[in-house]
């Protein structure tokens, strides 16, 4: 047993995948003794009631009227280095790039290096902003100047140092699920209130941003829905909404079509799908379809990003190029029109989200990071057959 640690976490409060990877990581951590200082503009959405070793910060930005802009960069990085100092923090874990990595350097400067830095990327944080000429050269510099650096998936880290040309060593730390929260739910009165017995049920959850190409999603299942009874589920709320509504009026679905909105428990409102459709345009994991698989429900989508590292073609899932909605149709199909080849798919979900994904493996790997950072003695490592 290694000596327990006084860890900051900063992320985007609100929905997203790197928010729930962050939340989820610092309650583990609590939970194995550490503790935990949520440093963040609001309460994340994913806390729940209050828990041993858990504490929260908030960030206010001062509205002072000679700032145009309220400077909220500024009012973070203090407040970083306000409770590092009073509550003697070793870590501040910064959960996105910008500008959370620079924010934590700069309170590292007002503190000095006994206090570590480290910084996962999550995926549009390099994808999208690092492309962005006015931010590049700054995301580099949080980057090199975090004592450790995380990513969410090989293909990110590939990325990252494509971009922006970095040569520094970045750790691949996967999304996980909390095996005691995602498995498969028996759900069958939530399910009969949306489909009949002999109804399909097909599944996208998002932030309808464009990057999810939530088009594609009415698309596939306009397609499935032509050979076969089927319903589709959207789970979310973003600005294709609007248009995605539209569209589904305009193909004459709209009855077929259930829009449930943001939900909290997502575990619960998988299990009543049959299959999770995912194809989007960048993704530098795929938080959802890791929480299906978590629940036996397979994922057809695209071979963006490090989706490929999570689904495996065939396995646990279909994958097809960007686009193809035809194809993405057809191994909905197959899978849904065929009992024999969704029960082995279900059954090697649940086997690989249990192994590779599993909660206490990843929550060793950032464990071992800080002890690493830290120049202090880790705990043993946690492996694959704890997981089962
Ligand atoms: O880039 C985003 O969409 C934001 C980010 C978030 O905050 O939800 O999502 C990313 O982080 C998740 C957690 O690591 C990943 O599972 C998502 O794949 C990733 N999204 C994209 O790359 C588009």
């Amino acid at each position: 047993m290694g000596e327990m640690l006084k860890i900051g976490i900063t992320c985007y409060p609100s929905l997203g995948g790197s928010g729930v990877v962050a939340t989820e990581l610092g309650k583990l951590l609590a939970e194995k003794g550490h503790e935990v200082h949520f440093i963040t503009h609001s309460v994340p959405f994913r806390l729940g009631t209050f828990q041993k070793n858990i504490f929260y910060h908030e960030v206010e930005v001062s509205d002072y009227y000679v700032f145009r802009y309220p400077p909220y960069d500024l009012s973070l990085a203090s407040k970083m280095a306000q409770v590092a100092r009073m509550r003697g923090l070793d870590i501040l874990h910064v959960h996105y790039a910008v500008p959370h990595a620079i924010c934590a350097y700069l309170a590292k400067q007002m503190l000095g290096d006994s206090l570590k830095i480290v910084t996962t990327l999550h995926g549009t944080d390099i994808t999208v902003l690092a492309q962005d000429e006015t931010l590049k050269d700054m995301i580099r510099f949080g980057i090199n100047n975090s004592d450790a650096v995380t990513a969410v998936s090989k293909d990110l880290i590939a990325e990252t140092k494509e971009l922006l040309e970095i040569t520094r060593h970045i750790d691949l730390t996967y999304n996980f699920v909390d095996k005691r929260v995602y498995y498969p739910r028996n759900c069958s009165d939530l399910r009969a209130g949306i489909a009949a017995p002999h109804e399909k049920i097909l599944m996208h959850i998002s932030n309808f941003r464009p990057v999810k190409r939530v088009s594609d999603v009415v698309d596939i299942f306009a397609k499935v829905s032509e050979r076969l009874p089927t319903r589709l589920v959207l789970v979310g709320e973003g600005p294709d909404l609007p248009k995605i509504q539209s569209k589904i009026q305009q193909l004459g679905l709209e009855d077929r079509v259930t829009f449930l909105g943001k939900q909290d428990d997502v575990a619960q409102v998988i299990s009543i799908a049959d299959l999770m459709l995912l194809p989007s345009e960048k993704e530098s994991f795929g938080l959802v379809a890791l929480e299906a698989m978590a629940c036996g429900v397979p994922t057809v989508g695209s071979q963006a990003g490090g989706i490929p590292e999570l689904v495996t073609h065939g396995e646990t899932g279909f994958l097809a190029p960007i686009g193809d909605t035809d194809q993405m149709a057809d191994y909905a199909y197959r899978l849904l029109s065929d009992p024999q080849l969704a029960a082995r798919i279900s059954a090697n979900c649940l086997d690989r989200a249990r192994t590779e994904f599993c909660n206490d493996l990843i929550m060793s790997e950032y464990e071992q990071i800080y002890y690493r950072v830290l120049g202090r003695p880790a705990p043993a490592r946690v492996s694959k057959d704890v997981c089962v």
